[in-house]
């Protein structure tokens, strides 16, 4: 087999077993957020704020990461069962992998899966995970060129989130420029701006993973 023919089959294998995890979801009722970005967006941040405010629901999460189980511990200290796959080299998850994290899962037990994928812009967002959902994450210190740099993230997005935007006041961003980049690769992703931090936009952040949960 040529190389490509060897890459083609393998991403097809993990397309068939992405489909067979959300078969598996879908039968539990559990709805999947697949969160990417680059590392230090403020993924483990925002979901270690999520869990505790979203009372009610609740939440497991599957984090993938290169080395240590640091994020892990940070998010199983907010309350929620927590599955760690370290990827090694891999610089995304993979269906297998996420696969093998839900047998490790009690899914009666959860109505909503975030992945928090390794941190990086550009592998991640090729591969399916069997997620509902797909959220793309920018940080206001990343720059307000990246979504015209790495188009394949904000394409294949469900939601936008611009974060950290306490530091708008601070640093030179302009939110504008990130509108008219979204709006040029994908018209379907809403863009909502958050601060961890500060609080504020959590508020429509939760109110969306209501919506999605209550399907
Ligand atoms: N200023 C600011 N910093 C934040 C915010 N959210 C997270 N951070 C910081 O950003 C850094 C990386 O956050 P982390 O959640 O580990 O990012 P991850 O690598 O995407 O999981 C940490 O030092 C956080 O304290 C925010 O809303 N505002
Ligand atoms: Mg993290």
């Amino acid at each position: 087999m040529s190389r490509i023919e060897v890459v083609s089959s393998v991403l097809r294998a993990n397309q068939v077993r992405a489909e067979e995890t959300r078969a598996r979801l879908d039968a539990a009722g559990v709805a999947c957020v697949n969160l990417i970005s680059a590392p230090g967006s403020g993924k483990t941040t925002l979901l270690q704020k999520t869990i505790t405010a979203l009372e009610g629901i609740p939440c497991a999460v599957l984090v993938g990461d290169l080395q240590t189980t640091r994020d892990a511990e940070r998010l199983a200290a907010a309350g929620a069962p927590v599955v760690q796959i370290n990827t090694g080299r891999g610089c995304h998850l993979t269906a297998d992998q996420v696969a093998e994290g839900l047998d490790r899962l009690d899914l009666s037990q959860i109505q909503l899966l975030f992945i928090e994928n390794v941190g990086n812009m550009v592998c991640p967002a090729g591969v399916d995970l069997g997620e509902h959902r797909r959220v793309a994450l920018l940080s206001v210190p990343e720059g307000d060129d990246k979504v015209a740099k790495y188009p394949t993230l904000f394409q294949g997005a469900d939601l936008v989130l611009l974060t950290k935007v306490d530091l708008l006041s601070v640093l030179p961003f302009a939110v504008r420029q990130v509108e008219e980049d979204l709006a040029r690769v994908n018209t379907r992703a809403p863009l909502q701006q958050i601060s961890t931090l500060e609080g504020t936009g959590m508020d429509a952040w939760l109110a969306w993973l209501r919506a999605l949960v209550a399907g």
